[in-house]
């Protein structure tokens, strides 16, 4: 399977992040793309394809913010990376307010996705990683892997959060429809729900976006990914979420996958993206589910049998020492 990745997808290196309460090591870490490197193997270099697909799917002020805010927060006087603390809330205006802190709350959900110097450049390439998987994929072959990291599906079409800044599987999944293909599905097997994603086509019924994640009740991102949230106006029914509990191991997994690949059978895709997490691993360190290394390539078999062109974006996956491995064994199910 051909496998894309850029070495600018590296740059990004928050070093701290808000979690439970005190400040910890960031997660998201260059040292994950590494790993995944030293197991896959052979990767291609992305070409550029320019920043079309990117604000197919992104709001402009959004994406001249996220270039923007380094350089007003060293303006401001501040050390390190921008970090966002206030957050105008359902009900407040956004008003046109300049001052960073102001605008990093307007365009942020969390408080745990620095926007360093490098944010955009890293998601710019992981998201011409996903585009070319797309292309590959719409080119004829099965399947294609985009090693995108920093991961994107908690970013929307105007916000950041949950480590994400571009929703790398969105512009792949947007890319495809504006190559013509009809119909698109997205599966989401992140630990996570999806939550960028899930805005992003809310109210669209072109491209179905079915997610298999921890309960939202438990986890983050809490607001959305609960089971009653199915889409809206033309897109109702296009969403379809299945909230899981702690401890879920293989087949209660298998089974939620298999109702969600039901659901997007009926909806009769051209094509599919898959946004793959590893964070379901036994051992993840900030996630609660209990499968275990072989299982993926068990799940990734159930995905390849339904035939449809599938790109593969990664997302999240925080034990570094196990995730080459992880990703390995799903890749090897196709
Ligand atoms: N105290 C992805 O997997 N923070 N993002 C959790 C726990 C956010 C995960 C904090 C986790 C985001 C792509
Ligand atoms: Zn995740």
């Amino acid at each position: 399977m051909r496998i894309f990745h850029d070495d600018r997808q590296r740059l990004h290196a928050p070093s701290l992040e808000l979690h439970n309460g005190g400040f910890t090591a960031y997660a998201e870490t260059p040292a994950r793309a590494e790993a995944m490197l030293a197991v896959l193997g052979a990767t291609e270099t992305p070409a550029d394809r320019g920043d079309a697909a990117i604000r197919a799917v992104h709001d402009a002020d959004y994406l001249a913010f996220l270039q923007a805010a380094p350089g007003l927060w060293r303006e401001a006087g501040r050390p390190g990376e921008a970090i966002p603390y206030a957050f105008p809330v359902i009900g407040r205006r956004t008003l046109g307010l300049t001052r960073i802190d102001a605008l990093m709350g307007r365009y942020a959900f969390d408080a745990t996705t620095p926007i360093t110097a490098h944010a955009y450049i890293s998601s710019y390439w992981s998201a011409q990683s996903a585009l070319a998987a797309a292309d590959t994929v719409i080119g004829g072959e099965r399947a294609a892997f985009a090693l995108c990291r920093p991961p994107g599906h908690h970013a929307g079409a105007d916000y950041c959060g949950g480590y994400c800044h571009i929703n790398a599987a969105a512009v792949a999944a947007q890319a495809m429809r504006d190559a013509g293909r009809g119909r698109v599905a997205m599966l989401d097997i992140d630990y996570h729900h999806g939550n960028g994603t899930q805005d992003i086509f809310w109210a669209r019924g072109d491209v179905f976006y079915a997610s298999v994640h921890a309960d939202p009740a438990t986890d983050f991102p809490f607001f959305w990914g609960h089971a009653d949230e199915v889409g809206d106006d033309e897109g109702r029914g296009a969403t379809l979420n299945v909230p899981l509990p702690h401890g879920t191991k293989l087949d209660e997994f298998r089974r939620a996958q298999a109702t969600a690949l039901e659901a997007i059978a009926r909806f009769a895709p051209d094509a599919l993206v898959v946004s793959f997490g590893a964070d379901t691993w036994a051992g993840d360190p900030i996630s609660h589910f209990a499968l275990e290394t072989p299982d993926y390539a068990v799940l990734a078999r159930d995905i390849a049998a339904c035939g449809w062109p599938t790109a593969v974006v990664m997302e999240g996956g925080y034990a570094v020492d196990e995730l080459g491995h992880n990703v390995a064994s799903f890749l090897g199910g196709f």
